[in-house]
């Protein structure tokens, strides 16, 4: 099996003093760089929102950031405005080794729709297309890492086992945002589907 280390958003907003900082976010780095050499292929997932998305409570009347809404696809948890294309927040965290990156997939760009998995926007069909790259290298065992655990880690994961990957999730490189019990579901969901949650 050919191994591939996906890194899910480590990216400026979701470190502290972001606009969206998960607590602890940074600590998860040079032990990600360390990681990088036991794997044939690294992605980094970037999230990556134009000015004024829909996942923004600041684009919503009356709505502040953490309230739920319900969007066409579904229940939306509304967000301060983070990762906005081109900004220092959407930039990667300065000393992750984004020189060892084979790919680098950006996602949440479509103004209507929020993407927190790296294989579906939130609708749960739109692809970014990183299922193809995969399977066209014969990347099939998949270790993922990175913030938030139970949003963009948890989705991600859930996709990719969903999609018959074999796949792992170091929960010591991955930093949690726990909104009323997510963390717990994440960690439900991802066992029931079979990912290793380590
Ligand atoms: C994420 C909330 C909004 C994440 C991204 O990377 O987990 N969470 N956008
Ligand atoms: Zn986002």
């Amino acid at each position: 099996m050919t191994k591939a280390l996906i890194v899910i958003d480590v990216q400026n907003d979701f470190c502290p003093d972001g606009a969206l900082a998960v607590p602890g976010g940074h600590e998860i780095v040079p032990g990600i760089n360390a990681l990088m050499a036991d794997f044939d292929a690294v992605i980094l997932t970037q999230d990556w929102h134009p000015a004024g998305h829909s996942s923004f409570a600041s684009s919503h009347d009356g709505k502040s950031p953490y309230d739920l809404t319900e969007m066409p696809y579904g229940p939306q948890v509304l967000w301060p405005d983070h990762c906005v294309q081109g900004t220092p927040g959407a930039d990667f965290h300065a000393d992750l080794n984004t020189t060892r990156a084979d790919l680098v997939i950006r996602k949440g760009y479509t103004p209507a729709i929020d993407s927190y998995s790296a294989f579906f926007e939130n609708d749960q069909t739109t692809p970014t297309g990183l299922e193809g790259y995969l399977r066209t290298r014969g990347l099939s065992d998949l270790t993922m890492v990175g913030l938030a655990t139970d949003f963009c880690v948890n989705f991600s994961a859930q996709d990719a086992a969903k999609l018959g990957f074999s796949v792992t999730v170091r929960n010591d490189l991955c930093r949690a945002i726990d909104l009323d019990g997510s963390l717990a579901a994440a960690m439900q969901a991802m066992g029931a589907l079979g990912v290793e949650v380590t």
